[in-house]
């Protein structure tokens, strides 16, 4: 059986330089399916069985975009063995905001950095090995354009692929987390342990999408409503805004920990 990698990543991350430099002509071209969102997947070089998926570049998996909706679906029902999330080295606030999605899902997650010779021609530095501890997940620096440490990346997601799933680093605050432990006990308790996280994320952000998926019981809805309400209460906030405003949060330290800019609080000349 092949080995499928999904490639994710942002728009503008080098997702089409690094698709095209890993499969070179070894690709097929469709759409997925019902949408005109262009779909692409190619061989490995020098690796048969393996595919890659290239998926629609996105911000997050919300339900709102075509692109987002496209890519989720394949994640969340396909489950390929392994996802080798590209992220520009020179904009990791943006694109670590996927990152911490991705590393929900139940699925082994490889992360590239990628433009990284432009990090490095800025004279910034970023500890790969303190990214990685945060986010639980194997990391690799590439320059997508100049073809450095490309086959690397693929191959650790190779061998991510039959490795452990990656857990999730990261808590909410208290009362989110214990809504999300209830949503889990009570609506998701059924679905493979990997996967529950995920799932009770998004219930609790009341995504239609989920929500259409798992046609819950309506006193189960209201069980969870009220852990959601409470949240909500407490943070001031709605809990979509909720989930999001801490995502930034742990980025931020994130960074703080793994980042060091030349210029940082120097005077920028442009
Ligand atoms: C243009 N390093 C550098 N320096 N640039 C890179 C790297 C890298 O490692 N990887 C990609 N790029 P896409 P999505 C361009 O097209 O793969 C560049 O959306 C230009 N084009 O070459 O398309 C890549 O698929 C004119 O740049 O990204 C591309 O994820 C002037 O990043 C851009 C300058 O890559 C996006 C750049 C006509």
């Amino acid at each position: 059986m092949d080995i499928k990698i999904a490639l994710a990543g942002n728009p503008n991350s080098g997702k089409t330089t690094l698709f095209n430099a890993l499969t070179g002509s070894n690709q097929f071209v469709g759409n997925w399916p019902g949408v005109t969102v262009e779909k692409k997947e190619g061989k490995l070089k020098k690796h048969d069985n393996v595919v890659i998926m290239d998926l629609p570049g996105i911000y997050s998996l919300s339900p709102y975009t075509l692109e987002e909706v496209v890519a989720r679906n394949y994640l969340i029902s396909e489950r390929p063995n392994a996802i080798l999330n590209i992220i520009d080295g020179t904009n990791l606030e943006r694109n670590l905001y996927l990152t911490t999605q991705l590393t929900e899902l139940g699925i082994p997650v490889v992360v590239a950095v990628n433009m990284m010779d432009v990090v490095k021609k800025n004279g910034d530095k970023i500890n790969v090995g303190e990214l990685s501890r945060q986010l639980g997940c194997k990391v690799v620096e590439i320059s997508a354009l100049k073809g450095m440490g490309i086959m690397e990346a693929a191959e650790e997601a190779v061998k991510a692929a039959g490795g452990t799933k990656t857990v999730p680093q990261h808590s909410f605050s208290g009362v989110v987390e214990h809504a999300i432990a209830h949503i889990e006990e009570a609506a998701v308790h059924n679905m493979p342990l990997e996967q529950q996280r995920w799932y009770a994320i998004k219930i609790f952000e009341r995504d239609e999408k989920v929500l259409e998926q798992l046609k819950l019981d309506k006193t189960v809805l209201a069980h969870i409503e009220g852990d959601i309400r409470a949240a909500e209460k407490e943070l001031d906030d709605d809990a979509e805004s909720i989930i999001t405003n801490e995502r930034y949060v742990y980025i931020a330290s994130i960074i703080k920990g793994c980042c060091k800019k030349k210029n940082a609080g120097g005077l920028s000349t442009s």
